[in-house]
């Protein structure tokens, strides 16, 4: 086994691109790594701390999730998830970005609210408030550029699907008092679809 993946079980991005290795069915290893511990040796791969990292076959690492999954992608044949160059990959390439913005403004409304290193009078309401608008705001798209249509991206499980599920599995995850099931019935479609797929159902955070 000559792939390493550097993670943790309740990532979002991380989730990502084991769900891209699963439905591309690569082989890896995966090294559990808990990135806000003190102990954390994560920088010695990655020098901003964070995971998902990717180690390759001379141990080179390979970094963000969006770098990964479009590696990853290339390596097999098996279920393109990414389109060729082109119109069709730019909406893919844009979806996975609504989706991870999504995650990274939840992150950041929940780091200001629980980060342990900080002290109750440092946290910002008011940038909590700026974070889940972005969250909404997401949501409202992603459910907008669905639609009525099977998948996010033209009528077969792509990127797209696979971070918006990434999205949603997490948000449900961490946040389970925004209720987006009643406000947007066809992302809860979607992810219900998701999550018959083994590749999701094997990595449902938590
Ligand atoms: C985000 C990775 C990230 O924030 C990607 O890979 O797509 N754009 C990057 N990872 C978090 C873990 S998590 O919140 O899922 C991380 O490693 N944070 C550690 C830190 O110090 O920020």
């Amino acid at each position: 086994m000559s792939l390493k993946l550097i993670g943790s079980r309740s990532s979002p991005y991380v989730r990502k691109v084991r769900i891209v290795m699963a439905e591309k069915k690569l082989d890896y290893q995966f090294v559990e790594e808990d990135v806000w511990a003190d102990t954390t040796t994560i920088a010695r791969a990655n020098p901003l701390g964070k995971v998902p990292c990717l180690l390759m076959e001379g141990g080179e690492a390979v970094y963000d999730s969006r770098v990964i999954v479009e590696y990853l992608d290339t390596l097999s044949p098996v279920g393109r998830l990414i389109p060729v160059p082109g119109r069709e990959r730019a909406e893919v390439k844009t979806c996975e970005a609504l989706a991870d913005g999504v995650m990274d403004a939840g992150v950041l409304a929940r780091m200001e609210a629980i980060w342990p290193h900080r002290a109750d009078s440092e946290r910002s309401q008011a940038w909590i408030d700026r974070q889940l608008g972005k969250v909404h705001a997401g949501l409202m798209a992603l459910s907008q550029g669905l639609g009525d249509k099977p998948f996010c991206s033209g009528i077969h499980l792509s990127l797209s699907d696979i971070a918006v599920g990434c999205a949603l599995g997490w948000l449900e995850f961490r946040f389970p008092h925004i209720d987006w099931r009643s406000a947007h019935p066809n992302l809860a479609r979607l992810q219900d679809k998701l999550m018959q797929r083994q590749s999701f159902a094997d990595t449902r955070p938590g």
